[in-house]
């Protein structure tokens, strides 16, 4: 079992003051076919402390992994150890994922949980169950499956200006960038959440119709990132061959509703200059292919790295013309010094670009983050610089800057509730079965297929899916 949040263990034994036990059964958002769900709540509580114990009824069809959401009246009751499933709490939202061993639910069949909490002021009732984003009526509701769910998250199951239905891309269309924010087509600011692909040379057959529908109807993601390495047997060696292969994934995500982002992801060597040539020559390819869709963002350079500002503002200077000239109203993103990190990692900040921004609108800057790497200082940065430049966390891992390593999921807590609270749209590196630790599944998933069960998720997917497939907000 693993525990996200151990704030406050409690020894069981002190549950004896005072019993509450209820069955809450809650108003119906209903999304797809035989759907439905009953929830029985029980708990001990004593001041300060509790125990939950909930059982889950499916009622709806057959479910093979669930995610079960509740809230509680407010962020004073907090989910400490659990059993039977991971919990993470964020607000008072808490999201319960199954287990390998009781994540498949026949019809009819209960499964039992529970968790020892900790809380102040308000009770700790929690409130409108659901599981697999529909809320637990006691009832079955048969309905036609839409592509999408409306909402997976408790606390936006209650929210009025939640859309119900349609796709990120139809919510949203094309988007542009206002003020310091990404804006969507009614001029609201919104936040993209998703998930990158490894590098596409290495990682294709991870990418294809049955794991983008993955992406979108089981994560619920907004957005796919495509890794299109220019060197280490990339773009380089096929730029014809590559363009293609780019301009597939646009499609397959365009055909679920997600935005793409276009990755011209250097990384070695870190001048970006190094690569003008094939930079202009790919980005005239792809904007002109692409311009009339809405769900394209061009990110020019991955991670610039050894060089100046000024050499990269000079390289998008030159590169970002080209890209206009076709497709006028898309969103770019620019990459930043250090690896993308506004210049922290090399003793810089936001500052030089504030000083010196790219000569262009509708730009975004990019930050990318890894959670057992990069901590508060660069948080303190990144808050600070999110109301002074547009950011788009384009990369981030879960584990250290290698890609590897052990997940923090403390500091990626941290990293993505800030993101949230200043809606920075984010990418996860990586949507593959690759061998390290931040990629979201095991080895041998794309291979076998087998992107929507629970066990092919890694200890870094399950958790980067579980913050994903919470309800946007657009
Ligand atoms: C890593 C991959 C790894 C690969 C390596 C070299 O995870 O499998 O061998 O690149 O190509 C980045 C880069 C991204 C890195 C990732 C992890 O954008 O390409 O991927 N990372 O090291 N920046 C910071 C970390």
């Amino acid at each position: 079992m693993k525990v996200l949040h151990r704030r406050g263990l409690l020894a069981v034994g002190a549950a004896s003051a005072l019993a509450v036990t209820g069955i809450v059964v809650l108003p119906a958002v209903n999304a797809s076919a035989a759907s439905g769900c009953r929830v029985a709540y029980t708990a001990n509580t004593w001041p300060g402390g509790f125990t939950g114990n909930i059982t889950i009824t499916n009622l709806g069809d057959a479910v093979n992994g669930w995610t079960l959401g509740f809230t509680f009246p407010d962020a004073g009751q907090r989910v400490g150890q659990g059993w039977s499933a991971t919990y993470s709490q964020s607000g008072s939202a808490v999201t319960a994922r199954s287990l390998d061993y009781n994540g498949a639910l026949a019809t009819g069949a209960s499964t039992s949980i529970g968790f020892n909490g900790t809380w102040t002021g308000s009770n700790p009732s929690p409130a409108t169950f659901t599981l697999n984003g529909v809320t637990c009526t006691g009832t079955v509701t048969n309905s036609p499956t839409p592509s999408r769910t409306p909402s997976q998250s408790p606390s936006a199951s209650t929210s009025p200006s939640t859309p119900t239905g349609g796709t990120p891309l139809a919510a949203n269309g094309q988007l542009h960038v206002c003020g310091v924010n990404l804006c969507n087509q009614n001029n609201k600011a919104i936040q993209l959440r998703g998930m990158s692909t490894h590098g596409i040379q290495w990682f294709s057959s991870c990418v294809n119709t049955a794991s983008v529908a993955a992406l979108a109807d089981d994560w619920k993601s907004d957005l796919l990132r495509i890794a299109m390495y220019v060197q280490e047997q990339g773009y380089e060696t096929n730029p014809s061959a590559f363009t293609n292969q780019v301009n597939q994934y646009v499609d397959l995500a365009e055909a679920k509703g997600m935005y793409a982002i276009i990755d011209f992801h250097t990384l070695t060597p870190g001048d970006p200059n190094y690569n003008l040539d094939r930079a202009k020559t790919f980005f005239a390819a792809v904007s002109a292919r692409n311009a009339n869709k809405k769900n394209v963002i061009y990110e020019i350079a991955n991670e610039p790295n050894g060089v100046t500002w000024q050499q990269i503002k000079n390289y998008a200077d030159q590169v970002i013309p080209v890209i206009r000239a076709n497709d006028p109203d898309a969103v770019v993103i620019v990459g930043t010094r250090g690896w993308s990190s506004l210049g922290v990692s090399n003793g810089a900040d936001e500052n030089e670009i504030v000083a010196s921004p790219v000569n262009a609108t509708n730009i975004m800057y990019a930050f990318h983050f890894y959670a057992a790497s990069h901590k508060d200082n660069y948080r303190t940065v990144v808050s600070r610089a999110a109301g002074r430049l547009p950011l788009f966390v384009s990369e981030f891992g879960t584990v250290s800057a290698t890609g590897g390593g052990a997940v923090d999921l403390a500091s990626s807590a941290a990293w993505l509730d800030l993101l949230d609270s200043k809606k920075i749209s984010y990418a996860n590196w990586t949507y593959s079965d690759a061998d390290e630790s931040s990629a979201a599944f095991r080895p041998g998933t794309c291979a076998a297929g087998s992107y929507t069960n629970p066990s092919s998720l890694s200890e870094s997917g399950a958790w980067v899916r579980g913050r994903i497939r919470t309800a946007d907000s657009f």
